[in-house]
């Protein structure tokens, strides 16, 4: 789905550089819904698209970070499922994008009450708990995404960095009180490790929040490191995420 909820072709280069032409079908009514916006279109994408759904159509949504996704279940006339994803995909031109990496993608077990197991595509895995896999891929791209823009760098290259290690673990401890507040008990230390544990490991991937950058596009801030700021409702004091998120909407303004 395009992002102004219109059918758009685009190209898709697999992982075996082989090139596919996809053509979306426009059919009236939509079964199966897939939003996989970035999560700043998300909710337009669904407005647009929501008077071809009914109540026995299934939505899934599978976007970075929190928030879109409750106000795209509070709008729904029908079932509406959260599934998270560490796909990775770059846009190389104009409507062509490329697999830049296998995954795992997870969605919420209750799915299993629109398909048996055996229907369901391959590429998701059931879990229990998919609303705190959502707040740990939340916690993860607020410590990668917005360093990668400020040192201009990819994810790895923030761990040889004193300067991004120093906000990082400012950001870890103000997000472990948060969820030590909010949802459970969490130290600094496991809230870095797990930043630091995915920075290894995509070490060579140019975060998402770099590329819509560098492609002059709107950031994903708000949907992460703003998600702690605005539901806080016991006014935790959370300054460098405060700041993180002023750099990177200086930055996307066209400062420096
Ligand atoms: O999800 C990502 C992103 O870039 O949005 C990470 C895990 C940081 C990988 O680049």
């Amino acid at each position: 789905m395009g992002r102004n909820g219109s059918g758009v072709a685009r190209d898709f280069t697999d992982l075996h550089s082989v090139r596919h032409h996809l053509i979306s079908a426009e059919r009236k009514t939509i079964d199966y819904l897939l939003i996989c916006t970035k999560s700043t279109q998300a909710v337009t994408a669904f407005t647009a698209i929501q008077s071809r759904l009914n109540p026995q159509s299934v939505v899934v949504c599978l976007f970075n970070g929190l928030g879109a996704q409750q106000q795209i279940r509070e709008h729904a006339i029908c079932p509406v499922y959260f599934a998270t994803t560490t796909e990775g995909v770059s846009k190389i031109a104009q409507h062509h994008y490329a697999y830049k990496g296998a995954g795992e993608t997870y969605i919420d077990a209750l799915i299993t009450q629109e398909f048996t197991q055996d229907k369901l595509p391959l590429l998701f895995k059931p879990v229990d708990n998919i609303d705190e896999r959502l707040m740990d891929k939340l916690v993860i791209n607020s410590l990668i995404n917005p360093l990668t823009v400020l040192f201009d760098c990819k994810n790895g290259e923030l761990l040889s960095n004193p300067k991004a290690m120093v906000s990082m673990h400012a950001l870890a401890g103000e997000i472990a009180l948060w969820l030590s507040t909010y949802v459970r008990s969490v130290s600094a230390d496991a809230v870095l490790n797990m930043a630091v544990v995915v920075a290894q490991k995509t070490a060579n991937n140019t975060s998402s929040m770099r590329q819509d950058i560098q492609q002059k596009k709107m950031s994903e801030i708000d949907f992460i490191n703003g998600y702690w700021l605005s539901n806080n409702p016991g006014k935790l004091i959370l300054p460098e995420n405060a700041r993180v998120v002023a750099d990177v909407k200086r930055i996307e303004a066209g400062g420096v």
